[in-house]
């Protein structure tokens, strides 16, 4: 059961439902409608698959760069199924699952994997950079917690304008040490923002674990300085993050302020394609957390309660995997941002100083042709 934060040792519970062996506990307070958890599972096996994917891309030479998900992908998919598609997401790098669940196409995603004139954000981020104007998710930036107060501010506005919607902000635990995670905590507090801000803990910033990034008891006990309702759970149980993602949202539009969540989860990648995990921390280590595997747990249950199969599983797993390859090969014959689009969209004619500037990088990239 999840406890306020004790006084005396700062001890707060792991909310958890579902084992691994796929058995849901009877305490589960809610009902979750089955073509949701059918839609949550298919949409974690897309997310998986296109990481796998684009890390093989990666350490092909085709794309530059490349972060995954794995293990990770309920706290994205769960969260983003709980919430309202007009709820605002700001993500880290680390949800490309909430994209797919909002119904992102497949190609898109890859074409901005690519970074190519077809990507979204023309090529002017890096990969796992997402984000969606139509879908109300926030681009992704780099900059560690920058996200914080901007998903703090974004809330506030919509409570000022009487919008029952909140706003979400995902980061690592990392992100916890960046001033601007007290910034914005501290602000959605006292404005009693409809904010979520939802921490995956996954146990490393790059190669810093956990423990040496704070010494406190994680991340929710937190919550208690600034006077808000935390939460700590399972983040590699589907039901639990569904179900306090809900709950925290139910609890923002009440107008108790914001909820700030710890999802507890491990991060079975690299920290990206440029990382090598191997030098601080072993094989076992990360074998361990195997068995804890989030569409593992969901798939055991769906297959207790005849929602799913393993004919069901080769027929999605097929249909995602020739969609992805399709879509890979269309991003492979995409041409990649034109060199005029460097100087587009930031003032609404191009000034006659940088038109020269173009006009003379223009005759090193002769073959360029304007899009
Ligand atoms: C302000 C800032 N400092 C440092 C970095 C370099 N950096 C990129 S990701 C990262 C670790 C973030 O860890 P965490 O927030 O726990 O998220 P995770 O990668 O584990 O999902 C760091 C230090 C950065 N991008 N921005």
């Amino acid at each position: 059961m999840i406890m306020t934060a004790n006084k005396h040792n700062n001890h707060f519970e792991t909310l958890s439902y579902l084992s691994p062996d796929g058995t849901l506990s009877p305490h589960f307070p809610i009902e979750i409608p089955d073509d949701i958890l059918i839609k949550g599972y298919k949409t974690m096996i897309i997310t998986r698959h296109i990481d796998e994917r684009m890390i093989t891309l990666q350490r092909q030479g085709t794309i530059s760069f490349a972060m995954s998900s794995l293990g990770e992908e309920a706290c994205s998919v769960a969260s983003a199924a709980a919430l309202d598609p007009a709820d605002w997401m700001y993500p880290q790098y680390r949800e490309c699952g909430i994209m797919f669940w909002r119904g992102f196409p497949i190609q898109d995603y890859i074409h901005h994997m690519f970074c190519n004139e077809k990507d979204l954000i023309k090529g002017r981020q890096m990969p796992n950079h997402f984000g969606s104007r139509e879908l109300n998710v926030v681009q992704v930036s780099s900059p560690i917690g920058t996200k914080i107060p901007h998903a703090a501010g974004c809330a506030y506005a919509m409570k000022i304008q009487g919008e029952p919607t909140v706003a979400i902000c995902y980061f690592g635990e990392g992100a916890t040490s960046e001033g601007d995670f007290h910034a914005g905590l501290n602000f959605a507090a006292v404005r009693k923002a409809p904010a979520i801000f939802f921490c995956r803990n996954n146990g490393f910033a790059i190669s810093t674990p956990a423990k040496e990034q704070f010494s406190s008891d994680g991340i929710a006990p937190k919550g208690e300085g600034y006077g808000i309702q935390a939460y700590r759970f399972d983040g590699n149980d589907f039901f639990a993050t569904y179900e306090i993602v809900q709950r925290a949202r139910r609890e923002c539009l009440e107008g108790k302020g914001p909820v700030l969540l710890e999802a507890m989860t491990y991060r079975m990648s690299g920290h990206s394609t440029s990382d090598d995990p191997s030098s601080y921390r072993s094989d076992e280590e990360v074998e361990k957390h195997k068995e804890q595997c989030p569409i593992l747990r969901l798939r055991r249950y769906l297959e207790k309660h005849d929602l799913w199969d393993e004919e069901r599983e080769q027929e999605w797993l097929k249909q995602v995997a020739e969609e992805t390859t399709q879509a890979i090969n269309t991003a492979k014959q995409t041409a990649p941002p034109s060199l005029k689009s460097l100087f587009e969209d930031v003032y609404f004619d191009i000034p006659p100083p940088l038109q020269q500037q173009y006009e003379e990088l223009q005759r090193f990239f002769p073959e360029d042709e304007p899009s």
